[in-house]
């Protein structure tokens, strides 16, 4: 959390950022990590950030086997023919999203990603739309089409198949005839892309088609050269879904070079419709491992689960045997998911993954539940940099109320989230903690001296106490944990803020960990018994580049395990807010990556999904809600909940106004 002076220049260098647009993203893995082994599809994709998804139809959701092997194997799903035009909109302006629907809440409510299958699409499109003939009629129908769609699922899918099948088979690599590209002509595919893209800005926009898989021919030299058009010209893209309806012989030799140079346009690659004539397990792993060898191959979709699901059923393409039992394809598969191949094809060591914690997250966040409450001496704009204890009952929140004339803090509780948004805000410059800056509280309760303590930063790092965390009124004044600022920190901080400090402590020793916005994390330490005196010893624990590690540090003791966990806030190539993770075997050991990447993000808009609406795309500064509330900060390994600042994705202006709310992310990835 940053000061007042700041956000000018703050605001020029995230621009700085933007217009170079690139950012080290160190621990990008391109295989799974070597680690816990998963018994299920989705859980080893997860490993390595990926997903491993299914087409689903409607109308076999009162399977009971269909439905038990979708959600013990799947993390993604795909619309068979629900949301295609035919089902959506058969007639002008009408639309029923019911089939939709059923099998966009049933993902959302078991934190399976959704990938939106069509919004233009020359087949199951009804006659009333191909039978157009006028270009402004066709235009209109088309953008209010998307935009419709869209706006109902927005927050809800993670990418949509803007255009589906447009180029031809065959030697011409030119666009097929259909009524969009006859009416419109071939610039149809960057209309609806631009309009997806105002539609719904946070979903993945893809491209998706059959027939490319094979580098040369001529149907993905024609892809290829659009989507190269695209980007050049700041057409937005994101990704290209390759359908992968492979013969007997799985994928072209190729298939791995069109992946990969497909990425190195800058857009995501993802299997989207893969099935495979008599699925030979050969041929499925090779399928797999492309996607695997390349970081941009997000994730994989069969098209169905059981042979008798699919829409070549007589050729048994599928994963799953008509009984739903697993077919040795699905081996195949699972293994070729778990990256052991790549990675000793490479013979580069494995890095381990946590013993409690998996390498990548997935997040389902709450609405906004926490907005400041100004009154007639406290107009206030933002909330942030939230601390949280759960303690007798309540939960207990501190937080930083900001306006442009600078900061201080708040308290409130409250027994559940549904109450947190009615609790009392209590201004903590009422208190002995006094007016003046005071920014980014920490709060635990010290067991040896049987006194809350809360942790916040003036300029120096420093802190309160109080024997009663519910009585606002008895924190004491504030103190400082340093005499000055420490040597190190004044060679190395630039022209950055000293920010964010937070304590941390083992059964010996306590920490204080800081950031610079400059890319460094320090650390100092005292003795247990001497805390909250004698803090030395300051060392740069952790460094990068200034955005990749800019600021709101949280270090937890996993529960149940030898490991400790960092979290780091950082500034994206998007220049939105998300948090890079790394774990360490001890307080004062070297941090290795867990899920520390942009494209492999702890916490990112990427990996979490609004069911309530998409308010945010920022997730900034805040808290894991912690297994207990003294000093060891000691956090569940399983189904994590982080408390976080976010605010209007348009909002702007002077820093210190930015309309700030606090909401809760809930992981939906736990395997345990
Ligand atoms: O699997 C779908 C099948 O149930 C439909 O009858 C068919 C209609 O065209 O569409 C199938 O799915 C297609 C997908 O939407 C686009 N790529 C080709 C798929 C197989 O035909």
């Amino acid at each position: 959390m940053n000061p007042l002076k700041r956000l000018g220049r703050r605001r020029a260098s995230v621009l700085a950022l933007l217009a170079v647009a690139t950012l080290v993203t160190p621990g990008a893995a391109t295989a799974a990590p070597e680690g816990v082994r998963a018994s299920t599809l989705g859980a080893q994709a997860a490993q390595s950030g990926r997903y491993f998804g299914t087409a689903v139809a409607a109308g076999r959701l009162g399977d009971g086997t269909y439905t038990g092997i979708l959600d013990r194997e799947f993390n993604s799903v795909t619309p068979e023919n629900e949301m295609k035009w035919d089902t959506i909109e058969r007639s002008r302006g009408s639309f029923n999203f019911g089939p939709g629907d059923q099998i966009a809440n049933r993902a959302a409510a078991r934190g399976q990603r959704l990938r939106g299958h069509t919004l233009v699409w020359h087949q199951q499109l009804p006659g009333w739309v191909s039978s157009i003939r006028d270009a402004n009629t066709l235009r209109s129908v088309m953008n209010n089409h998307i935009t419709q769609v869209m706006n109902h699922y927005k927050g809800k899918v993670y990418a949509w198949d803007v255009v589906n099948e447009a180029f031809a088979d065959g030697g011409s690599g030119q666009m097929r005839s259909s009524v969009f590209r006859d009416v419109l002509g071939t610039g149809f595919i960057e209309q609806a892309f631009r309009t997806a893209r105002s539609a719904d800005p946070s979903a993945k926009l893809c491209y998706n088609d059959y027939n490319i898989e094979n580098w040369s021919d001529a149907k993905t030299q024609g892809v290829y050269r659009m989507v190269r058009d695209f980007k050049a010209r700041g057409v937005p893209i994101d990704c290209v879904g390759l359908q992968s309806h492979f013969g007997a012989g799985g994928p072209p030799a190729g298939f791995q070079t069109t992946l990969s140079n497909f990425a190195a346009l800058g857009v995501d690659v993802q299997i989207t419709e893969l099935d495979i004539a008599q699925a030979p397990t050969a041929a499925y792993a090779n399928t797999v491992r492309a996607c695997m060898n390349v970081a941009r191959c997000t994730g994989i979709t069969v098209w169905g689960i059981r042979d008798s699901d699919s829409w070549r059923s007589g050729e048994n393409p599928l994963l799953f045997d008509r009984n739903g039992n697993k077919k040795p394809a699905y081996q195949s598969t699972l293994t070729a998911l778990g990256g052991s191949a790549a990675a000793q094809r490479t013979g580069a060591p494995s890095p381990r993954s946590a013993a409690a914690l998996p390498s990548s997250f997935r997040w389902s966040s709450s609405g906004a539940l926490i907005a400041p409450k100004p009154d007639s001496t406290h107009n206030i704009a933002g909330i942030k940099d939230p601390s949280v204890v759960y303690y007798n009952g309540k939960y207990h929140v501190f937080a930083s109320t900001a306006r442009s004339a600078g900061y201080n803090l708040v308290y409130l509780s409250f027994s559940d989230w549904s109450q947190a948004g009615s609790a009392t805000h209590h201004y903590l410059d009422r208190t002995a903690i006094g007016a003046g800056y005071r920014a980014a509280p920490q709060v635990f309760y010290n067991t040896q001296q049987r006194l809350w303590y809360l942790v916040y930063q003036t300029g120096n790092a420093s802190y309160s106490t109080n024997p009663d965390i519910s009585n606002p009124n008895g924190w004491s004044a504030p103190r400082n944990f340093y005499s000055s600022m420490p040597d190190i920190i004044r060679q190395n901080i630039g022209n950055g803020y000293w920010v964010d400090m937070w304590v941390i402590c083992d059964s010996a020793n306590c920490y204080l960990f800081s950031s610079d916005d400059n890319g460094h994390l320090y650390r100092s330490q005292t003795t247990v018994g001497q805390f909250p005196n004698g803090f030395t010893n300051t060392v740069i624990a952790a460094q990068d580049s200034k955005f990749a590690m800019f600021e709101a540090s949280n270090v937890y003791k996993v529960q149940g395990s030898n490991q400790y966990l960092l979290l780091v806030e950082a500034i994206g190539s998007d220049g939105r807010r998300y948090f890079r993770s790394w774990t360490a075997s001890s307080l004062a050991g070297s941090w290795s990556p867990l899920a520390a990447s942009e494209s492999n993000p702890f916490a990112k808009s990427s990996n979490v999904t609004f069911p309530a609406g998409t308010w945010t795309r920022d997730i900034s500064h805040g808290e894991m809600i912690r297994a207990g509330y003294d000093q060891t900060l000691t956090i569940p390994a399983c189904k994590l909940q982080y408390l976080y600042q976010g605010k209007d994705p348009n909002a702007g202006g002077d820093y210190n106004n930015l309309p700030w709310r606090l909401g809760l992310l809930t992981q939906t990835n736990s395997t345990c």
